[in-house]
């Protein structure tokens, strides 16, 4: 591998794992100019890379120079393991060369934790500490505030974070919409024998907050399908729910969403579609999570 200092450019996720990475890359070379990315944009192919490019927590794109990822649906050249996050990755990887990457610690553990959803309900109804930062992020589209993070996090301790003006504005607009996703979800839902329900918020703006809310207002159902606009297209996103903690998980997400062009993990997944197509998608998927046994099979000894 060569040295951090060689790379000029980092293209990493727009999520809190792709904002943790690109903490420990810039720590290791603060002159990286950083692009936030989604997966889909990447797998559509228009994103331009070179040798001097690193991606990390987003599909391969043939010719970058370094990649750092974990989800089990991606393929390509680099560091890839199934890890819980991909600052584990880039942290396993790099820590022992570049001992300055130590002190992410423990932030590299939250952030193992926020991007698996290993939540308790109490961490959704009134987070705290890094999941609540984490859920910061996903209050609107702000590119200023995640450069603002990176920076943040790079030299300050989470007490010292949570006080800065910028995050408490953030903290109160998410505060604000968890007391009125509660009621928003009552009205968009349609719950399904079959232990899944449907939440179609196309039309309707939130922040992907909300998921965690349906799971949290809908516990005994194993698996939420989430419709939002998203531009001209409509966003999937496939998930287990995060309180449905058990090893048996009959039916793969990251499959059913490759099925339809997406990708991500076993147990959450996501799927840009066009508006045309979103109903034909959405019968093919009730009809496969109808089908699901949540019975396991026990081995006869
Ligand atoms: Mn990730």
């Amino acid at each position: 591998m060569k040295d951090l200092s060689f790379f000029k450019k980092l293209i990493t996720h727009d999520d809190f794992d792709g904002i943790v990475c690109a903490v420990l890359l810039t720590t290791l070379n603060p002159n990286l100019e950083i692009e936030f990315q989604v997966p889909e944009v990447m797998r559509k192919g228009d994103v331009k890379t070179d040798k001097k490019t690193i991606i990390s927590d987003l599909p391969y794109i043939e010719g970058c120079g370094l990649w750092f990822d974990h989800h089990a649906s991606n393929k390509g050249e680099g560091f890839h393991e199934i890890a819980p996050s991909a600052a584990r990755v880039i942290y396993n990887n790099l820590h022992l060369k570049y001992p300055e990457l130590f002190r992410y610690e423990d932030l590299v553990e939250w952030c193992d934790r926020i991007d698996t959803a290993d939540y308790s309900k109490k961490d959704i109804l009134k987070p705290k500490g890094y999941i609540l930062l984490g859920f910061t992020l996903a209050v609107d589209e702000d590119k200023d505030y995640k450069l603002h993070l990176i920076k943040l996090l790079r030299k300050f301790t989470l007490d010292q974070i949570l006080e800065d003006k910028f995050v408490k504005e953030k903290v109160k607009k998410l505060e604000n919409n968890l007391k009125n996703y509660v009621s928003l979800v009552k009205k968009h839902i349609k719950v399904y024998d079959n232990l899944f329900y449907i939440l179609d918020l196309r039309g309707v703006d939130v922040d992907p907050g909300v998921k965690f809310i349906a799971h949290t207002l809908f516990e005994t159902q194993k698996i939420g399908v989430f419709l939002k606009d998203q531009d001209d297209n409509i966003k999937i996103s496939l998930s287990y729910n995060y309180l449905y903690r058990e090893n048996f998980s009959p039916i793969d997400l990251s499959k059913l969403a490759k099925y339809f062009g997406g990708g991500g993990h076993p147990r959450a997944s996501g799927i840009t579609i066009s508006k045309d197509k979103i109903d034909d998608a959405l019968k093919d998927i009730i009809k496969v999570l109808d089908k699901v046994d949540w019975q396991p099979k026990y081995k006869k000894s």
